[in-house]
């Protein structure tokens, strides 16, 4: 099952015909760059090319209203001058007489992209479009955006293929609003989006944009915005956010397909959004969302404005959709307090609307907005001595070199137990190696002084066992809960070479979890799993060896709320662990006093 690639030349075909500050970064070179990054990088040619289609009047009216698309309709038959007053309507955005071709066209290969990951000609995709479109609205363009395409893309998939959720990840700097104001009532749709906030003072400063907009009536909890108060954000923020917020509530929604606002002006050395991550921490956003959802993935590009950052983001997370090792995060030293702050404040706001969050600590809301007042005037006074350096000064190491491993999972079996299709079988040798065996003993020796780490795995190993003491599958949401929000930022946050595996006989553990886990934390050491079983084990041999090759692990089902006991030896650790490591915080130092149960 592969990857599909959507691009065409003829979304190149349009550009800002006057003089206009905020417009001037949205240029073709956007495209082109990406797409040439992924050809010189030889991943063009490993996806399946799939071409674009013009979006019909039906698709744009799934999200658009009849006046507005009839009004967009005129705009390749206007003079300059009707052009420039069309565009004065709107926000940010430009008009050209090829913008509306261009537009069907972005729109369509988003329906593209999902029609060829629905009908399974391939695992997931990614569409390089312009204009973006997370910002248009039902009757609006805005923000460089004409057609809502991701809106229009999860309408169509709900409506032709039935889905009964779909996710919504937009990684975007900006708050894709319209998208928000699409689906803001909707529970079938559940619209995740962190953007660049300072306390409302950032475009395109919304009082709708803060944690507190968690959607209306029936789909109340199904919009989840994290603001950005600071800018400078790292790689450490963007992964506390994922695995304390997104991926808990993602796993308990349990969609049926997710699609991905993928703009990259998130990263390092974007004029707009000013934020410090590196593209590398794209294939890691990538690859934690690719085990949901049975892997239907589908990425349509929004904004990215640095021509360097860009394409090098673009290469990172298609080059993990097809399937690559992740590399190695780099100085991953824990959120920083606003990160905190934003976090404690999200999961507070969306503690009554999900299991997975339902022990988060609670924050007064007199206290909150009282707070918000409070660091914006503080915020105001420190911004008079303005000494930060220019977005283009920005420098950065281009990301390493990504290897396709030759082999991508070998196994060492006994007798009678059949390789499964794709691995590599290796013999176990009969004599032991003396060099490697007093290496070993060296390290072991030299690892059995570091009390620290052994307190650490000690700790795991007790709540393991604990967890294990369950029957079945009956608490996947306890176990699963454990994996997200204690072991992956463990295992983030301590960077690991190699990551030993270790199943354990009537573990308790059922096969679709296994994979869950076994996928998540090939995300650590590049991928490097090594997983031991015991020669009975026979029956898991297959699943395990599908999860090691990559495979999308089944997915697990709606999950119900975890046990109260499984959450609260969980939370204890947590918090005993949180000194240490730094990615396991989620509330900020002077705010946080505790959990409340
Ligand atoms: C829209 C966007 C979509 C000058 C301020 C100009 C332009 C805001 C439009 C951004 N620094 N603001 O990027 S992804
Ligand atoms: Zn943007």
């Amino acid at each position: 099952m592969g990857t599909a690639l959507i691009y065409d030349e003829e979304m190149t075909r349009y550009k800002l015909l006057w003089v206009d500050p905020a417009c001037k970064i949205e240029v073709p070179e956007r495209l082109t760059v990406s797409h040439e990054a992924l050809i010189k990088n030889g991943l063009a040619d490993r996806c399946v090319s799939v071409p674009v289609r013009e979006a019909t009047d039906a698709d744009i009216l799934l999200v658009h209203s009849e006046e507005y698309l009839e009004a967009v309709k005129k705009t390749p038959y206007m003079t300059l001058e009707d052009l420039k007053e069309f565009t004065l309507q709107y926000g940010d955005v430009y008009f050209h007489p090829n913008i509306y071709h261009c537009a069907k066209l972005a729109a369509g290969a988003a329906l593209q992209l999902v029609d060829s990951v629905m009908t399974g000609k391939v695992r997931n995709g990614m569409a390089l479009v312009r204009p973006p479109g997370h910002h248009s609205m039902s009757s609006a363009a805005n923000g460089f955006c004409v057609f809502n395409n991701v809106a229009i893309a999860a309408q169509y998939a709900k409506q032709k293929y039935g889905l009964k959720r779909v996710l919504i990840v937009d990684w975007d700097v900006h708050h894709g609003q319209g998208v928000q104001y699409c689906f803001e009532d909707d529970p079938s749709v559940l619209y995740f989006s962190w953007h660049r906030y300072e306390h409302q003072k950032f475009w395109p400063q919304l009082r709708e944009s803060d944690y507190d907009s968690v959607g209306k009536e029936k789909g109340a909890g199904f919009n989840i915005n994290v603001p950005w108060n600071k800018v400078g954000m790292k790689n450490s923020d963007y992964l506390s956010v994922f695995c304390h917020v997104l991926l808990p509530v993602a796993y308990e929604f349990c969609p049926d397909l997710v699609l991905v606002c993928a703009g990259f002006d998130s990263a390092i050395g974007d004029p707009e959004g000013e934020m410090c991550a590196s593209p590398d921490i794209f294939a890691h956003l990538t690859h934690l969302l690719m085990n949901l959802a049975g892997g239907k993935l589908c990425a349509v590009l929004e904004g990215g404005y640095n021509l360097t950052s860009l394409p090098q983001s673009v290469c990172q997370t298609v080059q993990t959709l097809l399937g690559d090792p992740a590399p190695r995060p780099a100085n991953l030293d824990g959120p920083c307090e606003s990160a905190l702050e934003s976090l404690h404040c999200v999961r507070s706001a969306h503690r009554q609307y999900w299991s997975c969050l339902k022990h988060a600590a609670k924050l007064p809301t007199f206290e909150i907005s009282t707070k918000r007042v409070k660091l914006a005037e503080e915020e105001e006074r420190l911004e008079k001595g303005d000494e930060e350096k220019s977005q283009e000064e920005q420098v950065w190491p281009e990301p390493p070199k990504r290897v396709t491993p030759p082999i991508r999972a070998a196994l060492v079996l006994p007798n009678g137990v059949a390789c499964p299709d794709g691995c590599e079988s290796f013999g176990a040798s009969e004599d032991a190696d003396p060099v490697i065996v007093n290496k070993l003993r060296e390290n072991f020796v030299k690892d059995a002084d570091d009390c620290h780490a052994l307190t650490t795995l000690s700790s795991l190993i007790s709540l393991v066992e604990k967890m294990e003491k369950n029957e079945g599958c009956s608490d996947a949401s306890g176990f699963l809960q454990a994996v997200l929000g204690l072991l992956l930022p463990l295992g983030y946050e301590y960077d690991p070479s190699l990551v030993l595996l270790v199943r354990m006989p009537d573990s308790g553990v059922c096969d679709s979890v296994w994979q869950q886990l076994t996928g998540l934390l090939q995300g650590l050491a590049q991928g490097h799993t090594l997983v031991l079983m015991q020669e009975g084990e026979k029956e898991r041999v297959a699943p395990t060896a599908s999860a090691l090759l990559g495979d999308a692990a089944p997915s697990l089902g709606q999950l119900h709320s975890p046990l109260p006991e499984d959450v609260e030896v969980l939370e204890r650790l947590r918090h005993r662990l949180q000194g240490d490591w730094k990615l396991l915080q989620t509330t900020a130092p002077e705010t946080g006093r505790g959990d409340e149960h």
